[in-house]
Order: structure tokens, then C-alpha cells, then sequence
């Protein structure tokens, strides 16, 4: 690992993943070369109007890899990414692992405070960006970064680049640099963060590619897959779970789309005969609505994926008999562990479970709050470290230090009970965030954000139930005087120049903050007020 402030995994351990053909030595780069070799004619890549070989997506890597090198963006240095689901996001990814650039996966919904924070934080060389996307110009937004990101040498636009340089006109050098040892870290990973800046996750060739095999081994891909990216592609789900890389290294057909509604992914769904598509829950229920009139584009749909927040059992049994898809469940992290239902496993599994570990060498323990294993079958704090786990956040050696245990075992923050089969149930969670149907919101990031507001003396950011998202954001917060309300409250915080999801989803003004014990908020008091207030107004409102 030669990127600076990222935790190797000891070499004893090292040594036993090389030993037992985990990590293989192989990088991204490498791996593209040998698939375009085995399957160069098939196609690879279909996003909108292009639709590339793997013979065309290996020469637009190039070409990029071509590109960023003739522009001065050396080995090592971190390159912000943050692109829509279209084909350049694979080209432009593979382009920077050719030469050993480090992707920082940025999404899309991100604004100003988290791309600048990013910028910063890696000391990013390059920021890479679209034109337009779902309404929103990308480079105005590039305009604000660069004013407040220092390093930042370049600015590409994918697309129209207005006043910066276009992703489809760099320069070429002849020659590229040797492609990366698979021992380095490849990119940074996001993760959905429970403190007050959001973390990065330092993640190798060598490492990924175990998780992206195993996961393309256990979801039974082929050269005949065809799978549909309705998810952001730079989230780990999407990504790796097995997801885009997943398809690619099985030789088979990824098709990106921007939108994720019925009335645009039905008809991309029997036009590409898509044969599997990831998604987070609350989708689920819209996809099911519109079935009931349109299933007959869902020939060709044989596995549907759902993660990235609590699935009701309820739905999941649903899934087969309305899609017509077997149902697949995904819990992961981009920190590491990903946990599938087997394709093979009895129905109750697969409607009740979140699946087990990729691995074998994933180890699992599931502990009290002394750190005690609790008995087998009870609730407890899941830790876990494994082949592909990082044992450290990048920079974060103060977090690092609480986030994982002396042992190296990443605590997950997940409250999760072990059935006789290894199959994980997720009960809940300590860490202090919300997942709002998939997308994560860290409570300390929101917090600091209202508390920056001159009008606001405390705030406390908690879940509150919901029947579309399972949850959503309430903040509770007590301000200096009556004259500030939520709409200007709100104001403030997107002016901030954050991403949507994480603006609060109502805000309640209170005279003071409960406290435990110990003097913390009480966040479970708070929970529970909000829980029962509105229960008692869908009791009070007819609907
Ligand atoms: P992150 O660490 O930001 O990648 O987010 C990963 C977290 O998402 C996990 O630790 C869980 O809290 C949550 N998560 C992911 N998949 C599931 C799932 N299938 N069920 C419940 N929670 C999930
Ligand atoms: O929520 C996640 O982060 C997630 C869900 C499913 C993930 O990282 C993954 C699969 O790999």
C-alpha cells in the first residue's frame, strides 16, 4: 500500500489471502485487458446511445489513460469522480487503473461542501464531472470547487465542458506508465459515515477483486448476463455487489441508466433483455405497482437484488410471485463484507435474512457492549475483519481507533442476530445515522451544519419511521428566538451545499434536548417521541 495515512492489513495476514488465491496479484487493468482478450466482440457497455464492445470500452480506456497522462496526472494522485450513469463513468475509472490513478467515488447528489471536502481532504489533482444531469450543471458547481480546492490542477467535464476541458478532447501520449501493483489501493471509497465529515475507505486491486469475484461466482454470472445499473454506479452495491465490475469480469453486458422508474427501466429491461438489476427497498413497492400492468417486459428478469437498508419480509415474498424474479438479498459496506442469500436457499431465507458472508475467511463476531460474544442466536454489535475488510478509514486515525477494534475487526455499527445456517438478520444499529431507504445521512455531519446557523443553540438529528423510505431524518433542534422557521432553517442548510438526502426531513423546535444519564442527547427518547407523534397524527387525519 504506498497511498499515505491507509492501515495495510498485517502481513501474516497478507500472506495467508495470497496463500489461499484470495488475492490473486492481479489489477484492475489487468483484469481488463484479459476480459477484452476472452470476450473482445461481445458487448460490454450500453448507457443511452452508446453501446461499446469490450474491444471499444478497452480502447476509450485508453484513450482517457492517454489523456489524463498527457495532462500531467501522475500514479498515485486521487482524482475525484462524479458521474451519472453513463458509459463514461466505466471508461473514465479504467482509464485512471491503467495508469494507477486513484479514483474518490463522488455521486451524484453530492454538492459543493462534500465535493470541496473531498478535493481537500485527498489532495485531489483532478476533478472529473458532467455537463447536465437531472437538471443540475455540473459545472457551475466545478466553478465553486475549484475556488475552494487548491490542488485541484484539472477540471473535466464529460460532455459539453463550457469553460473547462472536455473529457473527449485531451491530449495523447504515447506511451503510458506500467498499470499499478494490485497490492495498492485502487481508489476511495464512500462511506455513509456516522461522524462529522465522511469518511473514506481505502480499498486495493487485490482485495476488490476477491469480493468482485466471489460475488460474480455466488450470483451465478455468465457472458449471457445482462445487468441493468438503475443504483448510483459509484455506490459499492452497484459497483461490486457484483455489480458492474461483477458483470464485466463474467464477461457479460452492463447496461446504465439514469433513471430507476418503471416507466423508462421496463422498457430497457425487455429491449436489452436484462437478466438482473440491483435495487435499495423503496423501490421495490413502485416496481411492484407498475408489474401488475406491464409485467410482460420483465421476460427476461430472472434475479433481483435488494440491499442497502432493512427489506420487509412482507415485500420480499412478493418478489418472485408478482416480478417473476427470484429475490436475492444484499447487506454490505463499502468498507468490506457483503452478505448475500444464496441462490439455492429455501424461500424463508431469502424472505427473512440478509444473507451470509462472501467468505469463508470473513470472520463474523456478534458482541455485547463489553465486547463479549453474546450467545449464539442473540442480538449483538456485529465486528468483522476478512480478506477484503479495510482495517482503517483514510486519515482518520482518531476514528480509526474507535471504528475498529486493537484485533482489527471493523465494528459495523449494525445490530445483527446469527441463524444455525450463518445467515444474518439485521436488527438494528448504534451508530449514529439515518438510512433514509438506502441512502445514509450521518447525524453529526447534519448536526453540525444547523448548529452553524447563529439562530440555533442545539440540534439533534434522529430517524423517524416512514412508510416509503422505512426512515427519514427529524431534527430536533433549539433555537435562540422564535423568529427563525423551518423553511428558513432549511434554507440555510442547502445554501450550505450539501447533497438533498441529507437535508432534514422536518424539523422540530424544541426548549431543550433530553439527556441520558451520562449527559448525551437521548436520541432513543427522541426517536420515540417523534415515533408517537406521528403515530398520533395518521390516527387524528383521516386519510
Ligand atoms: P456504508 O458503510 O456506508 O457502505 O453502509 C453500509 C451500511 O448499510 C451497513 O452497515 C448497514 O447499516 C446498511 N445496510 C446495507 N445493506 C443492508 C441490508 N440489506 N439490510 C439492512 N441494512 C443494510
Ligand atoms: O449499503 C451498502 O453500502 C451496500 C449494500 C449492499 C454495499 O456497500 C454493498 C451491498 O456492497
Amino acid at each position: 500500500m504506498k497511498l499515505a495515512h491507509c492501515t495495510p492489513w498485517p502481513e501474516v495476514d497478507a500472506a495467508r489471502y495470497r496463500a489461499q488465491g484470495h488475492w490473486t496479484g492481479q489489477s484492475f487493468a489487468e483484469l481488463l485487458t484479459e476480459i477484452t482478450q476472452r470476450h473482445g466482440e461481445r458487448t460490454a457497455v450500453v448507457a443511452g446511445d452508446t453501446r461499446w464492445s469490450y474491444r471499444q470500452f478497452e480502447a476509450q480506456t485508453l484513450r482517457l489513460a492517454r489523456g489524463f497522462a498527457a495532462i500531467g496526472i501522475e500514479a498515485g494522485e486521487r482524482v475525484v469522480v462524479q458521474l451519472p450513469n453513463r458509459a463514461e463513468f466505466l471508461a473514465v475509472i479504467f482509464g485512471l487503473w491503467r495508469f494507477g490513478a486513484l479514483p474518490v467515488f463522488a455521486l451524484p447528489a453530492h454538492r459543493r461542501l462534500e465535493i470541496s471536502y473531498f478535493c481537500h481532504h485527498t489532495e485531489a489533482a483532478a476533478y472529473i464531472t458532467t455537463d447536465l444531469h437531472a437538471g443540475f450543471d455540473y459545472r457551475q458547481l466545478a466553478h465553486e470547487v475549484r475556488a475552494e480546492a487548491p490542488s485541484l490542477r484539472h477540471v473535466l467535464i464529460a460532455g459539453e465542458p463550457g469553460s473547462f476541458t472536455a473529457l473527449s478532447a485531451l491530449p495523447q501520449v504515447g506511451a503510458l506508465p506500467l498499470p499499478p501493483d494490485a497490492g495498492e489501493v485502487a481508489f476511495l471509497q464512500l462511506s455513509g459515515g456516522s461522524t462529522g465529515t465522511p469518511k473514506l475507505i481505502p480499498r486495493t486491486h487485490d482485495d476488490y477483486l476477491y469480493s468482485v469475484r466471489e460475488s460474480a461466482r455466488i450470483c451465478g454470472l455468465t457472458p449471457e448476463t445482462v445487468f441493468l445499473c438503475v443504483l448510483p454506479a459509484a455506490h459499492n452495491f452497484a459497483l461490486s455487489s457484483p455489480g458492474l465490475l461483477g458483470v464485466l469480469y463474467a464477461g457479460g453486458t452492463v447496461v446504465l441508466s439514469e433513471s430507476a422508474a418503471p416507466e423508462q427501466v421496463f422498457p430497457l429491461i425487455a429491449r436489452e433483455r436484462v437478466t438482473m438489476t440491483a435495487v435499495v427497498p423503496p423501490l421495490v413497492p413502485v416496481w411492484l405497482a407498475a408489474a401488475a400492468s406491464r409485467r410482460t417486459e420483465l421476460a427476461t428478469l430472472r434475479l433481483l437484488q435488494v440491499g442497502g437498508a432493512r427489506f420487509d419480509d412482507t415485500l420480499a415474498r412478493r418478489v418472485e410471485p408478482e416480478l417473476g424474479a427470484r429475490l436475492q438479498q444484499v447487506f454490505g459496506m463499502a468498507e468490506g463484507l457483503v452478505n448475500y442469500t444464496r441462490l439455492d436457499d429455501p424461500p424463508d431465507l431469502v424472505a427473512q435474512t440478509q444473507g451470509r458472508p462472501i467468505s469463508l475467511d470473513d470472520e463474523i463476531r456478534i458482541v455485547d457492549d463489553e465486547d463479549q460474544a453474546v450467545p449464539e442466536g442473540e442480538v449483538g454489535h456485529l465486528l468483522t475483519r476478512g480478506p477484503y475488510t479495510i482495517r482503517g478509514y483514510y486519515k482518520a486515525d482518531a476514528h480509526n481507533a474507535r471504528a475498529f477494534t486493537t484485533e482489527g475487526f471493523y465494528r459495523t455499527g449494525d445490530r445483527v442476530r446469527r441463524l444455525p445456517s450463518g445467515h444474518l438478520v439485521v436488527e438494528g444499529r448504534t451508530k449514529d445515522q439515518i438510512n433514509r431507504g438506502g441512502e445514509k445521512v450521518s447525524a453529526e455531519e447534519m448536526e453540525h451544519l444547523l448548529m452553524a446557523h447563529s439562530n440555533v443553540v442545539d440540534a439533534a438529528l434522529v430517524a423517524m419511521p416512514d412508510v416509503h423510505l422505512g426512515e427519514r431524518s427529524c431534527a430536533f433542534v433549539i433555537r435562540r428566538d422564535a423568529q427563525l422557521r423551518a423553511a428558513a432553517l432549511l434554507q440555510f442548510v442547502r445554501a450550505q451545499g450539501v447533497a438533498a438526502f441529507k437535508v432534514p426531513d422536518r424539523i422540530e423546535f424544541v426548549d431543550e434536548l433530553p439527556k441520558t444519564a451520562v449527559g448525551k442527547v437521548d436520541k432513543k427518547l427522541l426517536r420515540q417521541r417523534i415515533t408517537e407523534q406521528l403515530v398520533g397524527l395518521s390516527t387524528a387525519i383521516p386519510s
